[in-house]
């Protein structure tokens, strides 16, 4: 008797990215193994995506080619829209749901809170606390940028803030690792099937 594994794939192409994702919500070790695999061009993107795969409890793969010759723009970006759009292509109706979601993690000195809502009311706050220009080949004005992306599409409300923390990349990782703990608990099924608001639509 298996549980239903909510998922989704799809493409996006533009003249500056091409995309495929695959995302499954759901995992189990026989059959439905944890599978990730991100390659975006970007080495510090993946290793964000990776994590909020990793600890969001999904399997993920992105394939991404983009226009790294001009920058990472396009590139981090579009996989954050597509990202989001199959997150809720993938998620399907608000039914039987949490709904709301809180995460922190740490990362050493670092500290995050993520607090989601699957409101489908697209709205992102962020305040990451990041001072350096890049971490890696990813420019820190992206990391924000790529939650407002990924929030905006995915149709949800999303608020993450570094709590404190001293190094940049420790505050993004676990920017990226409090909202899948988010994440994983707004998606996870309460065993009803009912639409989690008192307006009886979501
Ligand atoms: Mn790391």
């Amino acid at each position: 008797m298996s549980v239903e594994i909510r998922r989704a794939s799809l493409e996006r192409n533009t003249n500056e990215t091409q995309i495929q994702v695959s995302i499954a919500l759901d995992t189990h070790p026989e059959y439905a193994p944890q599978v990730i695999k991100i390659s975006t061009g970007i080495g510090f993107l993946d290793h964000m995506l990776h994590a909020l795969a990793k600890h969001g409890g999904m399997s993920l793969e992105i394939a991404c080619k983009g226009d790294l010759w001009i920058d990472d723009h396009h590139t981090a970006e579009d996989c954050a829209i597509a990202l989001g759009v199959a997150f809720k292509k993938a998620l399907g109706a608000i039914r039987g749901v949490k709904r709301f979601g809180t995460g922190h993690a740490p990362l050493d000195e670092a500290l995050s809170r993520a607090v989601v809502d699957l409101s489908s009311r697209p709205y992102c706050h962020t305040d990451l606390q990041l001072r350096r220009e890049k971490i890696g080949d990813l420019s820190c004005e992206m990391i924000p940028h790529v939650f407002h992306s990924f929030a905006t599409e995915a149709g949800i409300t999303l608020h993450v803030d570094v709590l404190h923390g001293m190094n940049d990349h420790h505050k993004a990782e676990s920017a990226f690792k409090a909202t899948a703990l988010a994440l994983k608990e707004a998606i996870t099924r309460t065993g009803m099937n009912d639409v989690p608001s008192t307006k009886g639509v979501l």
